[in-house]
Formats: structure tokens, sequence, C-alpha cells
């Protein structure tokens, strides 16, 4: 046996021996906590498997509704190659109803206190007395697939120093408290720690903001948050507004007007906010950097953006490849920004966006919990947005970034009746990567004028493969490309109105 094979031998037989240590933990609805916790023999009690957990165990909660009235604690921590898991089983979503707690400050549903490297996943979390889930001074948890909603304070707060945790696939909405004034949906605020991570989360409807980020006895925080969608937040589910602040993103703050320059360095990636009560993003006197890239905003009532007092020194306020649309900006004088919607040369209109129907933000997600397919504030074939941004690191389609939250992907991503809108349709073409010839294909609704171009990775033009009028039909051209040098190039249908564009890749 070679030294490599042994050593993989090795590696085997430790996973085997810590595949057959970790238990899997069964609770559900019908269980029982004098059972043994097993698959035909569940716990009820996600606390009572919590006790019995060791480390690396994984506890698996079955569908259904759990009526809980007590804290569920978790003090205890993992490691990052052996976490405690806790996951709904299979497809089935369990459901913590917390809702016959009082309200009151200890009254959350889950406080991970100083609990480091949970990964909890696939639960609804609703109507506990305070925040749906507290993380209280832990690190490397991550939260995904949860929904938090009808609670008495914010769904989930992070405080006491918590840090580095993950919060995937995540929604928070309907949270409320008495005053109105301090619920949020998602609230890495006041004690909380840094490096904390948001992603693919939706906040709605919640009584105070969406995101939260006021801090009172800690300073100098990151926070990073992608592709969240913050709306509707200020506003109760009967469409009547809250006594609460009703933010999208609430980026920071402090006491007395942030009289101590307390600083968040928020960084908001491809994140939209429509349809608060207040602001989109807002700075709330936040001294830390704000970097904004790729965000849309629509329509908030106050302002789309709002980030107009001068940071601490240092600092540095960026916005750059953002809409606003229907909404106000007012970012001061000092941002460094570049290829944002308000700017020239752009003059945006209704007709730069597939769908404004709003209502699409709430469908539910898919069934590994990512976001649903949507096509709101998508941008149209052929607006002045597509391929329009400044590459400001974030991943992209077609020869550039575009502008907003939603980068163009081409009609195959979208929906056939989206199809309506747009006169032309860009297949893919074959075979892919080719070597020397390939046949790209398009089709036309009606008679129109079209070029179809092929450009370098520079956006160099490498050839017009053909231009003219065409009858409404399906029409295949040979690309052949025998003379060029191997690597990415893509290909262009362009008309008056609209333009569509393909990456292919030659293979020499
Ligand atoms: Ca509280
Ligand atoms: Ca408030
Ligand atoms: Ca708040
Ligand atoms: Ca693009």
């Amino acid at each position: 046996m070679t030294k490599r094979n042994s050593i993989a031998l090795l590696y085997f037989t430790l996973l085997q021996l810590s595949s057959l240590t970790a238990q899997n933990i069964f609770v559900a609805p019908d269980g029982s906590d004098n059972n043994p916790g097993t698959i035909s023999q569940p716990l009820i009690s996600i606390s009572a498997a919590i006790t019995k957990a060791k480390i690396g165990d994984t506890i698996f909660v079955r569908g259904g509704t759990f009526n809980y009235n007590t804290t569920i604690s978790i003090a205890k921590s993992g490691t990052a190659n052996f976490r405690y898991c806790i996951f709904a089983y299979k497809k089935e979503r369990p459901v913590l109803d917390f809702s016959s707690q009082v309200v009151g400050s200890s009254n959350r549903g889950i406080r991970l206190s100083n609990a480091s490297y949970w990964h909890i996943k696939g639960l609804d979390i609703k109507g506990a007395g305070d925040n749906g889930m507290e993380i209280s001074g832990g690190s490397y948890n991550i939260i995904e697939f949860c929904s938090f909603y009808e609670n008495r304070d914010s769904g989930l707060q992070l405080s006491n120093g918590a840090s580095n945790n993950q919060v995937i696939n995540c929604d928070s909405y309907n949270n409320s408290d008495p005053t109105e004034g301090n619920a949020d949906g998602f609230a890495p605020k006041l004690t909380v720690g840094s490096g904390n991570y948001f992603y693919g989360c939706r906040a709605w409807q919640n009584s105070d903001d969406g995101w939260d980020g006021y801090l009172r006895g800690a300073n100098n925080i990151t926070t990073i948050l992608e592709n969240c969608w913050s709306f509707k937040n200020g506003f109760r589910k009967d469409g009547t507004q809250t006594a609460g602040n009703g933010n999208g993103f609430k980026m920071g703050g402090g006491d007395n007007s942030n009289s101590d320059r307390l600083m968040h360095h928020v960084t908001a990636k491809r994140c939209l906010a429509f349809d608060n009560k207040a602001k989109g993003f807002d700075q709330n006197n936040n001294d830390g950097s704000m970097t904004i890239l790729n965000c849309t905003g629509f329509r908030n009532l106050t302002a789309d953006y709002r980030i107009t007092r001068e940071l601490n020194s240092g600092q540095t306020l960026i916005v750059k490849n953002s809409i606003s649309y229907l909404g106000l900006v007012e970012l001061g004088s000092f941002p460094l920004q570049e290829k944002n919607s308000w700017l020239a040369p752009f003059n945006i209109s209704a007709n730069d966006f597939v769908s404004l129907d709003a209502s699409q933000a709430t469908r539910t997600r898919k069934e590994d919990g990512t976001l649903p397919d949507i096509t709101f504030m998508h941008l149209v074939s052929g607006s002045q947005f597509v391929d329009a941004g400044v590459d400001v690191g974030l991943p992209f389609k077609g020869l550039a970034p575009d502008i907003g939250a939603f980068e163009y992907e081409g009609p195959s991503s979208i929906n056939a009746k989206d199809f309506i809108l747009s006169d032309i349709i860009l297949y893919q073409n074959f075979p892919n990567p080719f070597n020397p010839e390939t046949k790209i294909s398009f089709a036309l609704s009606r008679e129109l004028d079209i070029k179809l171009e092929v450009f370098d990775l520079l956006g160099r033009s490498v050839k017009i493969l053909t231009s003219g009028k065409y009858q409404s039909g399906t029409y295949t051209f040979v690309f052949n490309a025998e003379w060029a040098s191997s690597g990415i190039y893509f290909y262009r249908l362009t008309t008056a109105q609209n333009s569509l564009t393909k990456r292919f890749v030659l293979l020499q």
C-alpha cells in the first residue's frame, strides 16, 4: 500500500468512527421525553434532546406543531469539525409555537447563550414572548432556512458580542412588540459583535425595522448583508402603519443621536428595500463605513437611501451600481458613488423592469430554502441598466455588471409569460464549448431590424454574423472561429429596443 493510500484509509476509518459515535436524536409532536429519542420512539421536547446530545450529534425534528412555553436554552458548543445540529427531518416543517408565553424579556423562543458551532435548519419559530431566537455571545453558528414570525420582539437578535454567525435563507416577519418601537426582523444591534453575515434573508411587516444595526455598548462592528430583501416594515398585516420606525436596512446609530459616534461598518450587496414606511437604506447617524453595491431601493416612503451625516474620519460611504425608483436619494456630499440609476446619463422608468408586482416578494421559498424566483424589479432585456455597471468584485453575467440587485440573466431563466414583453429570444449556442464551429439561433416574434455580433472578453467586436431586416421566425447561423484563440466569447442579438447577450467558450 502506498503512503497516500494508507493515509486515505486512515481518514476513512476516522470518518467511520465519527459517524458511528455521532447519534441521531429524534423529536416529534407526538413523542414523549420518557422515550429513548429514536425515530420510532421520539422525544417531545427539543430541550430534552439538547440535554441528551453529545458533540457531533444531530437532533432531527419532525413536522407538525410543538406548543412550548419555556425557552429552549442552548449553552454548550460544538467545534468547527463537529457541530451540534438541529435539523427539520427531511422535507418536514416543524413549527415551534411559543404563543402561550407572556410578553417579557426573558421569554425567548430559542436562546443560544455563549454557544458556538450550532447549525439550526428548517424550523418555524413563532409567538415567543420576546425574540424568536437570540444568539447571545455565540460565534460560528449557522441559522438556516428558519422563519421567525409573530414574536413579541425582534425575530432574530444577536447580542453580547455574538460574532461570525451566518444567517442563511431565513425569513422574519410580522414580529411586533407592545410598543411597536422595538421589534425588528433581524437585529444585529446594541451589544452585537463583528463578522455576522446575512445571506438570502427576507424581513417584512415587522413593527419596527427590517434589519437594525443600532449600537449601544459596542463599537467598530462589521456586518455583511447579501441578497437580502426588506420591505413593508412599519406596517401591520392589515396594511395600517405601526408606531415603530419602519426602515428597511437601518445601518447603525447610537444613543443621543449617536453622540458617541459609534461605528457599524455595513456592507450591503444585491439587497432590495421597498415599500418600507421610512427609509430603504438608512444611516441613522451611523459613523462607520457603509458600502452599498448593486442594491435596489423602490418606493420607500421617506427615502430609498438617506445617508447625509459626515462619517468619522477615515470612514467611507461607497454606493455603486445601485437603483432607486420612485423614492428619494439623499446622500450628502461625501459618497464615493458611481453608476447609480440617479446619476447621468440614466433616466429610469417603469419600462426598465419586467415587473413592479411587489407581491412576488413573499412567494414561498424553494425546497432547499433559497429565495423564490421573481421578476419583480428585474431588468428587461435592453434596459439601459443591463451591462451598464462597474466591476465591484461581484459575479455578473454578460459583458459587464448590471445596475441594481438583480443581474439580467437572459430569457432562459425567466417564465415563459415574460416573453410577451420581449420580441426576441436568443438561444444558447450548440455545441458549447466548441472547436472551431458552433451554431447560434435566435427567434423573432415580428419583423425586426437585428444585428448578431460576437465579442471577445474585453468587449471588442470580433465578427458580425448578420444584420438587417428579418421576418418573424427562427434563424440559425454558424460561427467559425478557426482563426481565434481559446477563451470566453460573447454573442449578442440587438434590435432597436432590446439586446440579449450570451456567453460561449472556444476550446482550441
Ligand atoms: Ca427584548
Ligand atoms: Ca425603534
Ligand atoms: Ca429598530
Ligand atoms: Ca450584466
